[in-house]
């Protein structure tokens, strides 16, 4: 509702200190680690960051009534559904309420008509382009929603199975499908339970209090819909068969379907229940007996493979790496030392440099940078030169205060400038240990301008790391339109940096780009972009997605010592 709210209020044209302080507490509601109900009980609303008076008296009300009176009256003035329009690829604020008071457009299907009749692009700062992209972006919205974001399917389900685990009749699970394979987004829900008595497990699957509707009741498969929307699937089988069915309820389909060919090739089919052999004809051997595989790795050694890890189950190469005993050594978690890109309250972060380090070493981090916005991003606070130089000086006093085992660097997250030029002079960025350049604006440019935009970032020898180089947001912000050749080329030139963002809303870049990356020897940094201490437990989201694209830990620079990551950053700057 706050949300909603924060974007009617700008459509009005308010003032950004209200619909930014709307926003703040949407996002602080939206993180928090507690039930919201629990903590309107203990009276301690206004102890949430970001929550004064008023937003907790507001939140009171919709706790109690259901409703916001607030939020009822301003609809009155701005059609809610603006928002809706808000959420399509390329249309802000702005825009909604230029397509509004122009054509009376309030809702997408009007918006999407008038842009089918040509009617957007004579308007103010619109183009023929530019309707365009609002009919693309349009689509990719059609298309997105069914599919769920990793970051919110993969608790959900670690949730319901913690919960089905603790019920003596399960021995193990195991969450498997495209979650396992950590796709971004998500269909379904798979879930995997060995146990020989399932229909006490099955009862309190259906029973859960998420569940909004039961879609299937059986003694060995049941489904069904949560609240939120997501749909999940729980199978239960015996302990004897775990590691067929944990390998085939993976997948993925393609990587299925060539494990059956070659069981096939080698005697054997091969279903969800076992391997059996068959004829040269592929007939099933009547009296033979089933092999049943109690784990993934008994089942790949009979296919002659060594276990491959679930995210690279996509054939796309790991089956003839396997077969080659040629598989990647995978990043790991443990392997990060250190978050290169953390912000702070001196631009849109929740928390003090000091906190943030302090998280982050509890964390086991073992060097941090702090790097928040540049000047130019006023909705983030971005800092002024003299901000920025003040808060290099507290920054230098708090890494001298925790002592050489854990060290603070100053940083930026420097905006790439519409025009492609950098936010900070050349004899700012100097001073600086280390610079992140990111593209925040004016994200739906040309191929050629945006191309430009990131070629101008990783050519300046101060810029060590390109910040979430696509800028995609997950599920409904595309990736801007970039020739990634070109990108690739000149950071593997100029051995400029490419982040994977750990924020389970970007994962920028994407595992296939990052293979690419790392395939041409381009360096990687995966990092929390973390504004407060929960996003910086987000890490592991950043290292599934490098683990799909076949990333190994050393072309990583965040895994390094800190002495191997000083001296890079050194010497790349000569
Ligand atoms: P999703 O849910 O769309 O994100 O993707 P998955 O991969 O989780 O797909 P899902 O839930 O339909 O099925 C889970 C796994 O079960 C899938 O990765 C492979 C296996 N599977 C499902 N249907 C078939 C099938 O018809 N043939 C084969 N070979 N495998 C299947
Ligand atoms: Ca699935
Ligand atoms: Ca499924
Ligand atoms: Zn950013």
């Amino acid at each position: 509702m706050f949300e909603k709210v924060s974007i009617m209020l700008q459509i009005r044209g308010d003032n950004i200190h209200r619909v930014l302080s709307y926003k703040r507490a949407a996002e602080m509601i939206r993180e928090l680690p507690r039930d919201l109900r629990a903590i309107a009980d203990d009276g301690a609303l206004t102890e949430i960051p970001n929550i004064g008076n008023t937003l907790a008296e507001k939140i009171e009300e919709m706790l109690d009534t259901g409703k916001l009176e607030f939020y009822e009256r301003l609809s009155q003035e701005v059609p809610p559904t603006l928002v809706d329009i808000v959420n399509i690829n390329g249309v802000g604020p702005k825009k909604a309420k230029l397509f509004w008071e122009t054509l009376g457009v309030t809702t997408i299907e009007q918006l999407e008509a008038a842009a089918r009749e040509g009617k957007l692009r004579d308007l103010p700062g619109m183009g023929v382009k530019s309707e365009q992209k609002i009919i693309d972006g349009i689509e990719a919205l059609a298309r997105q929603t069914g599919r769920t974001p990793l970051g919110i399917a993969l608790p959900a389900a670690q949730d319901i199975l913690d919960e089905l685990l603790k019920l003596p009749q399960a021995i193990e699970g195991e969450i498997a499908g495209s979650i396992r394979r950590a796709r971004p987004t998500i269909g379904d829900v798979d879930l995997l339970i060995a146990s020989d008595d399932p229909a006490p497990i099955m009862d309190a699957f259906v029973n859960m209090q998420q569940v909004d509707r039961v879609l299937g009741h059986g003694p060995t498969k049941s489904s069904v819909e949560l609240l939120n929307g997501v749909q999940v699937d729980l199978r239960i089988l015996p302990k004897e068969r775990w590691g067929t069915a944990l390998s085939y309820f993976t997948g993925s389909q393609a990587h299925n379907v060539r494990l059956r060919e070659r069981a096939l090739k080698m005697g054997y089919s091969l279903n969800e229940h076992a391997l059996r052999p068959v004829d040269d004809v592929g007939n099933l051997i009547d009296d033979a007996d089933e092999i049943l595989c109690a784990t993934e790795e008994a089942l790949y050694q009979h296919l002659g493979l060594a276990w491959i890890p679930p995210e690279l189950r996509e054939d796309s190469g790991e089956i003839e790496a396997a077969d080659a005993n040629k598989l990647p050594e995978l990043i790991t978690i443990d392997d990060i030392q250190a978050d290169l890109h953390i912000h702070t309250t001196y631009s849109d972060g929740k928390l003090s440099v000091r906190e943030m380090a302090e998280e982050a070493r509890r964390r086991g981090r073992k060097y941090i940078v702090i790097t928040d916005h540049s000047r130019s991003l006023g909705i983030a606070n971005g800092l002024s030169i003299e901000r920025l130089l003040a808060q290099q000086e507290e920054v230098r006093n708090i890494d001298d205060e925790m002592g050489p085992d854990f060290r603070v660097f100053h940083g930026t997250e420097m905006d790439i400038n519409a025009d492609g030029s950098l936010d900070y002079p050349d004899d700012i960025l100097e001073q600086l240990d280390f610079v992140i350049a990111s593209l925040h604006v004016s994200l739906r440019q040309d191929r050629e301008q945006i191309t430009q935009r990131l070629l101008n970032a990783i050519q300046n020898p101060h810029v060590d790391l390109i910040g979430h180089p696509r800028a995609q947001q997950i599920p409904n912000r595309e990736p801007v339109d970039a020739d990634m050749d070109a990108v690739f080329a000149a950071a593997a030139k100029y051995n400029t940096a490419l982040e994977i963002n750990a924020n389970p809303r970007r994962l920028d870049l994407e595992a296939q780009y990052a293979r690419r990356a790392a395939e041409m020897g381009i360096l990687l940094s995966i990092n929390t972009d973390a504004h407060s201490a929960d996003q910086m437990d987000l890490l592991h989201f950043g290292v599934r997605t490098a683990r799909r694209g076949w990333v190994e830990a050393q072309c990583v620079i965040n895994t390094w010592p800190v002495e191997q990551f000083l001296e890079w950053v050194q010497n790349r700057e000569r």
